[in-house]
């Protein structure tokens, strides 16, 4: 039995008061794209069956490493933060899953909290585990490494804990552990570079060799922080790489931040679906480094160039295309609810637009040496304001129309400052 967090007929409400301006705008944009020979349902079916998973990381407060400030009613614990992820689902109608972080998500019975999720109309998508910080009463620290660390011992509490990330998913129904490691050295010098990757591949060989049939271990790359000089796997060179010594179940997940400032993510999505690797996304933006700002809020275009490169890869070799798409960024200064909100719809627009590229006028372009008509074709597609595409769809399937309005106007936030404990202050993490 679902038992959404919000008063459904308070969504319906809200919808109906906007609804006829909505339907107009939609026979508006709708005439545009027959003009265009697009026809508006299809892209609407294509919006109604993409989703995109959330972080449950993503629900609290993020901060830095110098303040964390966080907000009354935040959730403290992955039952909270499941309720707060099923208000973004409720409303948005595009992130079903949740992505769970481990040791921060432990609980004790799994069986349970998965019944939990279902009942708030939630799913797990991939699990991540935790090898860049130390826990409370943990026989051996990661100061000098986890996965790739000098010490055996270390090496294999990291793998023992990735390994029991794997079967915590299994519990949930995931189907993918994601395995992002700090390694790195602030030195030059303080490691040998090839050596430590090199105990890289023997560590992640045994947590591969763990995992089930039907698994995939998502590798992400980090070009730095918290290592200053180099890290282990910082580009998606080293990312492929490893997934290519370790075998078909390895895939390389791409998290938009951590890149240099100006690279071409959406030529290395191209790559790495050409070569099977291609395993997933971490959506968010950046300004300067692995920012982790709300995604779509700095380069909207970069996002839009990325699906496109999604929907050509997907076209060109359908059998092997199943990038798994989350969000991860951080929500330093807004409600986190409002942010995922937010951050889905751009995420989803980004790919409604994507949609709209007339592929046959972009492959002819090209064919042609036709460089501005190639651009333009692209250009008319980003120009193209979806909007009343996305708020269709989020209505049809029972979300809100303005879904920040809605979410405000349900004083779920406030409701939840009266119930929950409050946050102590603290370092920010992510
Ligand atoms: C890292 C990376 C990982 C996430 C952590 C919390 O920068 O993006 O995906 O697990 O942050
Ligand atoms: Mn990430
Ligand atoms: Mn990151």
């Amino acid at each position: 039995m679902t038992e959404l967090p919000l008063s459904q007929d308070q969504i319906e409400e809200l919808n109906a008061a906007q609804a006829d301006a909505l339907d107009d705008d939609y026979a508006s944009l709708g005439r545009q794209l027959a003009r265009r020979g697009i026809a508006i349902k299809a892209i609407r079916d294509g919006v109604a069956g993409f989703s995109v998973a959330i972080p449950s990381w993503g629900a609290g407060r993020g901060g830095t490493r110098f303040a964390k400030f966080p907000i009354a009613g935040e959730p403290t614990n992955i039952h909270e933060k499941l309720a707060d992820c099923a208000v973004v689902n409720q409303l948005s109608r595009a992130t079903p899953r949740v992505s769970p972080h481990f040791p921060w998500d432990k609980v004790s019975d799994y069986a349970a909290l998965r019944e939990e999720a279902e009942s708030l109309g939630l799913g797990f998508d991939a699990v991540n585990s935790n090898t860049f910080q130390d826990q409370p009463g943990q026989p051996h620290s990661y100061a000098a490494g986890s996965l790739t660390a000098n010490d055996v011992a270390v090496r294999q509490q990291a793998i023992d804990h990735n390994i029991e990330c794997i079967e915590i998913g299994r519990q949930l129904g995931a189907r993918d552990l994601t395995v992002w490691i700090g390694d790195g050295t602030n030195f030059p010098g303080q490691q040998d570079l090839t050596r430590s990757f090199d105990r890289y591949l023997d560590s992640a060989s045994q947590i591969y060799r763990a995992l089930p049939d039907d698994w995939r271990m998502l590798i992400e790359h980090k070009l730095f922080e918290p290592a200053f000089y180099s890290t282990v796997i910082s580009d998606w060179g080293s990312s492929i790489l490893a997934a290519q010594e370790l075998g078909p179940k390895a895939k390389c997940l791409v998290d938009l931040g951590h890149h240099a400032p100006n690279v071409n993510i959406e030529q290395i999505v191209a790559r790495l679906h050409r070569f099977g690797k291609l395993g997933g996304f971490h959506f968010n933006d950046s300004k300067y480094g692995d920012d982790d700002l709300d995604s779509g809020s700095i380069n909207p275009h970069q996002l839009f160039l990325v699906f496109n490169e999604l929907i050509e890869a997907e076209r060109n070799n359908p059998g092997d295309f199943a990038p798994a798409y989350m969000i991860d960024q951080s929500h330093n200064v807004t409600d986190p609810i409002e942010s995922m909100i937010a951050s889905a719809e751009s995420i989803v627009a980004a790919y409604a637009k994507a949609l709209l590229v007339d592929r046959a006028a972009l492959h002819l372009a090209q064919e042609r040496n036709d460089t501005m008509m190639a651009f333009q074709t692209l250009r008319q597609a980003y120009r193209t304001d979806v909007t009343p595409i996305l708020a269709k769809a989020r209505a049809e399937a029972g979300g809100a129309i303005d879904a920040i309005a809605a979410y405000r106007a349900s004083g779920w936030r406030d409701r939840k400052a009266q119930e929950r404990t409050k946050v102590g202050l603290g370092a920010g993490i992510v």
